[in-house]
């Protein structure tokens, strides 16, 4: 499913070339669709890109990523239609399949494990380590050259979806890939500085409030975080400031899940869940609607706080009273 020679057939004879990112984006999606941008752009071609909403604050940094617009109306008349890291055109947007069936010609790039395919022509390679990593491939096949821009984008797609390299997904080719990229110039340190020490005290000051609701149930092996509307007005943080602190509700020793649960503005939870192994949490994620990884996943409640809580224990202390697991 990952024709490399076909793709850049396609996109060496096209004179204009649109990169679409899913929504909500992820480092991943924007660097790997802001490094085909950039390499496009060196080789001569008219590059749009697209992004349902905007690139986050925090993510501004990553080479090419100004190149994005919320207008999808910047990909009209462009000749190839590269979808960068959708598991299926709805991550594209409400308007993804319309977007899709306008474009003359379209290559999917994604290496999610439960996505569909699309377009006519696909880079799909389910379980790589990240989009980055089928992008730079493509870079290879093309033979066009990757300068430190390109590189620190690609580095940052692919050091984000491994877990700054903690995941499984950290293989030999992954490391491979960033080892070629650290030869043509990226520099670890800035990219490092720029998503782990570049936070605003707001956010930092409701970590410390969301810390200290920590509470473990089913003998330490489960872990919840909440954050409380009422915590934003105490901060001055924003729902942006939260990303993350899931991470400290698996961070403790003994601990098989980690869950955070927080409260939204429409009174409904947002829920996010990691396991170290014992439990799938996308099985547990699906239940409500929800999705994403074996060891990472999400999905939204309807029910007040303390009803996410009672339901996630529940459903934590079943999983973990049943052999299946992954490999986190
Ligand atoms: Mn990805």
């Amino acid at each position: 499913m990952a024709d490399y020679a076909a793709a850049a057939r396609a996109i060496t004879t096209a004179d204009s070339l649109g990169l679409v990112s899913h929504l909500n984006p992820d480092p991943d999606t924007i660097g790997s669709a802001a490094a085909l941008a950039l390499a496009a752009q060196r080789a001569g071609k008219r590059v749009a890109a697209y992004c349902r909403d905007a690139v986050p604050a925090n993510y501004r940094f990553i080479p090419g990523s100004g190149l994005f617009s919320t207008n999808p109306a910047v990909l009209e008349g462009v000749d190839v239609l590269v979808v960068v890291d959708c598991s299926e055109p709805g991550r594209i947007g409400p308007d993804g399949e319309a977007i899709l069936s306008t474009a003359a010609l379209v290559i999917d790039i994604d290496h999610h494990t439960d996505g569909v395919v699309f377009g006519k022509v696909r880079l799909v390679e389910p379980g790589a380590a990240a989009s980055g990593v089928l992008i730079h491939e493509l870079l290879n096949e093309l033979g066009w050259s990757v300068d430190r821009e390109i590189a620190e984008a690609l580095y940052t797609a692919i050091e984000t979806d491994t877990g700054s390299f903690h995941y499984p997904n950290t293989t030999p080719r992954c490391l491979r890939v960033t080892a070629e990229l650290l030869e043509r110039g990226c520099r670890p340190q800035k990219v490092a500085q720029a998503l782990y020490e570049s936070h605003r005290p707001e956010r930092f000051r409701l970590l410390g409030l969301a810390l200290n609701t920590l509470e473990l149930a089913l003998e330490g092996r489960l872990a919840l975080i909440q954050v409380t509307r009422a915590m934003y007005d105490r901060t001055g943080a924003s729902v942006e400031d939260t990303e993350d602190i899931v991470d400290y509700a698996r961070g403790l020793a003994g601990v098989e899940v980690g869950a955070f649960l927080r409260e939204e503005a429409d009174g409904t939870v947002k829920l996010s869940l990691r396991s170290k192994g014992a439990v799938r949490v996308d099985e547990l994620a699906r239940r409500i609607g929800g999705g994403g990884h074996p060891c990472a996943a999400g999905a939204g409640f309807s029910g007040s706080l303390g009803e996410a809580r009672e339901w996630v224990i529940a459903n934590v202390a079943q999983a973990l009273s049943e052999p299946a697991g992954a490999d986190c």
